[in-house]
């Protein structure tokens, strides 16, 4: 992974653990995905310190290695309460910033953000980071009588009531969207369409796959276009590359199904923050079909533990089938995917094997797709000529699989659908001859 320097500013990542190695690769990724150049990386392992999560000694370290550089911001990948981040603050240089891997993740999501939706979950994720810190804040100068500690008394008790009074606008406006998104979906699935959402980790190749599967138009008016979903760009090898939701046509054959690509898991989230982007993960929540993505070329534990993360997210809400697919197979020899395959069998059972780069197999997931989806039932119709007809048959050719028509005296229409679609068809066909007799 390379530091990529966008902002062209320089961090210093810092983390602490209570017992074993800290592991730094992923806050590091997260780093560089929010556009700093990672040049320094500092790891304690130690029980968390009240004052300032890390130990003292180690702050002072950290400060010290800010202070030779030209560091712009410390990324702790604990979270930090609001004392802790100012104590750490202090210590450092003037002008150093100090960012907890929560805050880190929300200045992702506000550069990436660019639907509406998108834009307000992520303010509301802001609003609920800073909700407590202003109220300790507010409180902490109520109670020790020392406005001006770490701002003014009541100037943080009216940011706390402006922090709440926005939350509620914003939910208001959320709430809203997301009615018309369940309408939206009730409106697809009417028109006979099967809603198949891709889940899984940032980084796994939902997007790549979601090029593979779908055809070349977006159906979804809620796009946050990132040039990673233009079939020209590249998807970038990089966290949280996708944010909103992007919903295509995929070609099943026989079904008509939306596929959506939405925002990728991530583990160690606060449920305040999950929460905050509810209306994106509703379309995986709410999906017919949800399609789980797996990295199968990284190493085994951290597959189980993206996969844990990954179901932990699904797990309150999903009532979808689920299969998952294991992606990018072109950069695992066969056996040791074999291996993987078996050792994951608990998490993972009857999994699908993919390269989404490669387009390997992905006719497979088709079939797959197409099997998990309710059944398909095959109907008959004679339907009699009336000025009514050809309007029940396109119908049926816009919500079946049409497989024949024959026009004489009376049409003769054979098709596939799911079995809801069916039984309208029917219903139509009997008003017909009902409209024809009368
Ligand atoms: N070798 C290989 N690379 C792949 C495959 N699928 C995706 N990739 C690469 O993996 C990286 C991430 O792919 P994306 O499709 O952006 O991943 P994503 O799941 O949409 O990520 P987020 O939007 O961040 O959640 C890109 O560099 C892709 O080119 C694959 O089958 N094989
Ligand atoms: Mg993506």
């Amino acid at each position: 992974m390379t530091a990529r320097s966008e902002t062209g500013e320089r961090a210093l990542v810092a983390k602490r653990v209570e017992t074993g190695e800290a592991d730094t690769t992923e806050i590091a990724e997260l780093t560089s995905a929010a556009g700093y150049e990672v040049v320094e990386t500092v790891t304690q392992t130690r029980t968390e310190d009240p004052a300032y999560g890390f130990g003292e000694g180690k702050v002072e370290a950290i400060a010290a290695a800010a202070a030779g550089g030209d560091t712009a911001v410390v990324v702790v990948d604990n979270e930090l309460g609001p004392y802790q981040t100012f104590n750490i603050g202090n210590k450092l240089p003037e002008g150093v910033r100090v960012v907890d891997r929560f805050r880190l993740i929300l200045e992702i999501f506000g550069q990436r953000a660019r639907a509406r939706k998108a834009q307000l979950q992520v303010e509301l994720a802001e609003l609920r980071y800073e909700l407590p810190r202003a109220e300790a804040k507010a409180s902490l100068a109520k109670r020790d009588e020392r406005p001006g500690f770490m701002g003014l008394g009541e100037y943080d008790e009216s940011r706390e009531r402006d922090i709440k009074a926005r939350i509620s606008r914003i939910r208001e406006e959320l709430d809203r969207i997301e009615q018309t998104d369940q309408q939206r979906r009730e409106q697809r699935r009417e028109s006979g369409f099967e809603l198949v959402a891709l889940a899984g980790y940032t980084n796994a190749g939902k997007s790549t796959l979601l090029r593979r599967l779908a055809a070349e138009l977006d159906v979804d008016e809620n796009v946050d276009r990132h040039p990673d979903l233009d079939t020209t760009a590249e998807s970038e090898d990089r966290m949280f590359t996708t944010l909103g939701t992007t919903t295509r046509r995929a070609d099943l054959g026989p079904r008509d199904a939306l596929v959506t690509d939405t925002v990728g898991f991530i583990s160690d989230l606060p449920h305040w923050l999950v929460e905050s982007f509810k209306s994106t993960l509703d379309s995986v929540y709410l999906a017919d079909l949800v399609l789980l993505i797996v990295d199968a070329s990284e190493p085994l534990p951290e597959m189980r533990e993206k996969l844990v993360t990954c179901h932990d997210t699904l797990y309150e809400r999903n009532e979808a089938p689920i299969v998952t697919v294991l992606n990018k197979a072109d950069r695992v020899e066969d056996a040791r995917l074999g291996e993987k395959r078996e050792a994951l069998s608990a998490l993972a059972p009857n999994p699908v094997v993919v390269s989404a780069r490669t387009g390997e197999k992905v006719d497979h997931l088709r079939e797959r797709i197409h099997r998990e989806l309710p059944d398909f039932e095959r109907e008959r119709l004679v339907l009699p000529m009336t000025e009514n007809t050809m309007s029940v048959i396109s119908w049926i050719h816009d919500n079946a699989h049409v497989r024949d028509v024959e026009y004489g005296e009376q049409v003769t229409i054979e098709f596939e659908a799911r079995p809801d679609v069916v039984a309208r068809s029917r219903s139509k066909a009997t008003d017909l001859v009902a409209g024809a007799s009368a």
